[in-house]
């Protein structure tokens, strides 16, 4: 059987994956979601069309926009997910031995249901005593937040319900949010095939957060398969790694690789100066 999966990334690029089964289909409120069964990646979950997470490289997304952020933050207790509602993100997160809570804030609760069903591997933390979930806007509950140690956000693209999760005054407002030592990091797109919303991002982080730093990792099923994170942060960061994360059960994060993926290529360089 030859079903094929086809996400078309831009107007000239699309990714096909080879189906087994499609398990599950349902328009949310929000969006389009779709689950199935891939021979390359395993299990996948789609939002409009759109690649989310695949059973076989979700690990570094994951790892990735939450190790890095809570590495370099001294003593990370308090943290939130913004979006995110397969849990993976949370499932990293509760790794860390200083983390008391850690909350997820999911605007679509079809996602989290879905993601429950489907993904128990990803989303299983989210019954932990520490992992809270609130349905609601993102942009609103930003706004009443205080006292984050570090604020995540692991949104779709920017289109659709995302939009408002790629703007300066929403960074402003995640700034507001975090404590003294506080870090955000945002999921920003591929540098191959987005290098302007990278830049966008940038701008609008750099104009909230005195410090700014991008970095990369290879998520396979992401456009171009070379994907950004922007990281900000209030004040002076921790390059130490704290002697507890060495033994962090991770498959992709080292506390080698937090060092390296600050490391840009030229061209990467050249997008954030
Ligand atoms: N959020 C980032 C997905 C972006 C992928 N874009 C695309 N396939 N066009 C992923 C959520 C995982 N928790």
């Amino acid at each position: 059987m030859h079903i094929w999966f086809t996400e078309n990334q831009t107007e000239d690029v699309s990714l096909g994956l080879r189906i087994q089964s499609v398990l599950w289909k349902e328009t949310t409120a929000f969006q389009e979601l779709v689950v199935a069964d891939t021979l390359a990646y395993g299990r996948m979950l789609t939002l409009d069309g759109a690649v989310q997470t695949t059973i076989g490289d979700e690990f570094v997304y994951h790892e990735m926009i939450t190790h890095v952020p809570l590495s370099l933050h001294p003593n990370p207790k308090k943290v939130a997910v913004i979006g995110g509602g397969d849990g993976g993100a949370i499932r990293e997160i509760l790794k860390h031995p200083t983390v008391e809570e850690a909350h997820l804030i999911e605007i679509d609760d079809k996602v989290v249901e879905t993601a429950k069903r489907f993904f128990p591997e990803i989303s299983g933390s989210l019954d932990d005593d520490k992992a809270f979930v609130h349905y609601t806007d993102g942009i609103q509950w930003v706004k009443e937040a205080t006292n984050f140690d570090v604020i995540i956000v692991d949104s779709t693209d920017p289109v659709g319900p995302a939009q408002g999760l790629f703007t300066p005054e929403f960074y402003q407002s995640i700034y507001q949010a975090l404590g003294e030592h506080g870090i955000m990091v945002a999921q920003s797109e591929s540098p191959f095939l987005q290098p302007h919303l990278i830049q966008r991002v940038f701008q609008g982080v750099s104009s909230a957060f005195p410090m700014t730093r991008l970095y990369l990792a290879s998520v396979p099923t992401y456009p171009s398969g070379l994907w950004s994170f922007t990281l900000g942060a209030k004040g002076d960061v921790t390059t130490q790694i704290r002697p507890e994360l060495f033994d962090l059960a991770t498959r992709y994060w080292t506390p080698q690789i937090q060092h390296s993926c600050f490391a840009l290529p030229k061209f990467v360089q050249e997008l954030v100066r």
